[in-house]
């Protein structure tokens, strides 16, 4: 075996979650060899002076090339997914493999894995969606699934096609517990959504702006206040996903206060986003449909509550929930080929690689620190979904997973730049300070001064989870 390191990336300036410190840092089989000073010429060397050297990026919630029900279809699968996501500094994705009622969840995982292979860049885990715990899956499949390093599983509690009465909450809670894995929950009130968008529908209230009000706050502070209850009964950790505002934060700071592990994640969409970005009042276009999604954004006033949770450790893992409909599209946001009421348009916004930018962004403006940002974005969730200490540092023997930051760059989001294959984002004009400028995965380079180097599909591995880590 040659000693020459493969790759030298001299003079980082090194952040990891605890730690801060500058050297040189030597792979050698995509591992990290070496950290350290004056280290010899390596096979390729880089040049990181005036750049940060972050773990790359673990994005612990996605969805890429789901299958959907009625007609609707991801834009991204994984080639166009993880290589958005390489580009925005995340070299780690754990989407979903989801089980349909009456399906199988071995099937659905089979099924997820000859989706990815031969077209991920970037490496991968699988998450379990369950949606129909019958007596098998609890006993057998969802068991031995854990075993093989499918350590976390998303429940519902709203969606018809998915979604789990309050007993079988209990019971794959049970299962979790049993089994040492983690559940994330998907809290909203599911009769009180369709009892609102009911009464919405029929006074003629359909415009994508209602969303919003179909599914206000209550109504996820009262499923989040459940899923709590829940974990509590059953002596049991969850991970309560994508959380919105105040309502729900203060359901988990209460929990939390009371010594419950009731972990909990944000996404970009309720820092930057409102409910008037799904349109202003008396707004009944249809473009607000691109910033439809569930729980839907609120306003201002719960965007600095979200902030100030982030900072003040509510929150353990800072997701994307990339959901990626295009909107111009027959099988996206305008399904069918026209306009729909808002309780037909497809949920979700795209966000893999708008990420970790805004939430950088927050650093230069005093709303978290440099630390905080690699725990919520690479650490936490590299530990929660059992991938640390391969992921989630920059340490000796781990993956050399590397993203160079220039913290100084000034770069204003256009869809035009971003490497998804859906047709808009969100975030369009948002003028951002920080930029991911070269990311490593395993020590190849894939992205150079911003530009994509186009490695291979099917060179991002599938990374079983061992257990998770809660702290
Ligand atoms: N809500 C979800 O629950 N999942 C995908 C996107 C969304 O908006
Ligand atoms: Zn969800
Ligand atoms: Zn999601």
């Amino acid at each position: 075996m040659s000693t020459e390191l493969d790759l030298v990336i001299r003079n980082a300036d090194v952040v990891t979650a605890s730690d801060r410190f500058t050297c040189d840092i030597g792979v050698r089989d995509g591992r990290i060899a070496v950290l350290g000073h004056g280290l010899p010429r390596g096979a390729r060397e880089m040049d990181a002076t005036g750049l940060l050297a972050l773990p790359g990026g673990v994005d612990g919630h996605c969805h890429l090339d789901q299958p959907m029900p009625d007609g609707m279809r991801m834009a991204d699968d994984f080639f166009t997914g993880t290589r958005a996501a390489i580009c925005g500094g995340t070299t780690t994705v754990i989407p979903f493999a989801a089980q349909e009622k009456g399906g199988s969840l071995e099937a659905a995982v089979a099924d997820y894995h000859r989706r990815a292979e031969g077209r991920a860049v970037a490496d991968y885990g699988f998450h379990l969606i369950v949606a129909d715990p019958t007596p098998h899956v609890l006993k057998y499949e969802l068991p031995e699934l854990i075993r093989q390093g499918y350590t976390s599983f998303k429940v519902y509690m709203t969606y018809d096609d998915l979604k789990l009465s309050d007993r079988e909450m209990l019971d794959v809670l049970d299962v979790a517990k049993q089994n040492n894995a983690l559940v994330m929950v998907h809290a909203e009130n599911a009769d009180c959504i369709s009892w609102l968008t009911e009464k919405l529908v029929g006074e003629g209230r359909i415009s994508p702006r209602f969303h919003g009000l179909s599914r206000p706050a209550a109504v996820e502070r009262e499923a989040t206040h459940r899923a709590i209850t829940f974990a509590e009964l059953v002596d049991v950790p969850i991970l309560i996903v994508h959380v919105s505002g105040k309502e729900a934060i203060e359901q988990i700071r209460w929990a939390q206060s009371r010594g419950l592990q009731i972990l909990a994640e944000t996404c970009p969409q309720y820092l930057y986003l409102t409910a008037e970005d799904m349109g202003l009042q008396g707004d009944d276009g249809y473009e607000g449909a691109k910033c439809v999604c569930s729980p839907p954004p609120r306003d201002p006033e719960n965007q600095a509550a979200v902030w100030r949770a982030l900072a003040g450790g509510v929150f353990s893992v800072f997701s994307s929930d990339h959901a990626p409909f295009n909107y111009d599209d027959p099988e996206g946001k305008k399904l069918g080929g026209q306009a729909q009421p808002f309780d037909h348009i497809p949920n979700g916004v795209p966000g893999i690689e708008t990420r970790l930018p805004l939430l950088f962004d927050g650093i230069a403006r005093g709303k978290l620190s440099l630390h905080q940002f690699v725990e919520l974005t690479s650490y936490r969730p590299a530990r929660l979904y059992g991938l640390y200490p391969r992921k989630g540092t920059i340490a000796v023997g781990a993956d050399a997973d590397i993203t160079l930051w220039d913290p100084e760059r000034r770069v204003r989001i256009t869809n035009d730049a971003l490497h998804h294959a859906v047709d808009y984002t969100p975030y369009e004009g948002i003028e951002v300070t920080g930029w991911p400028v070269h990311c490593f995965s395993r020590g190849e380079m894939l992205v150079e001064n911003g530009k994509y180097l186009e490695p291979a599909p099917g060179r991002g591995q599938f990374l079983p989870a061992g257990a998770p880590s809660l702290v």
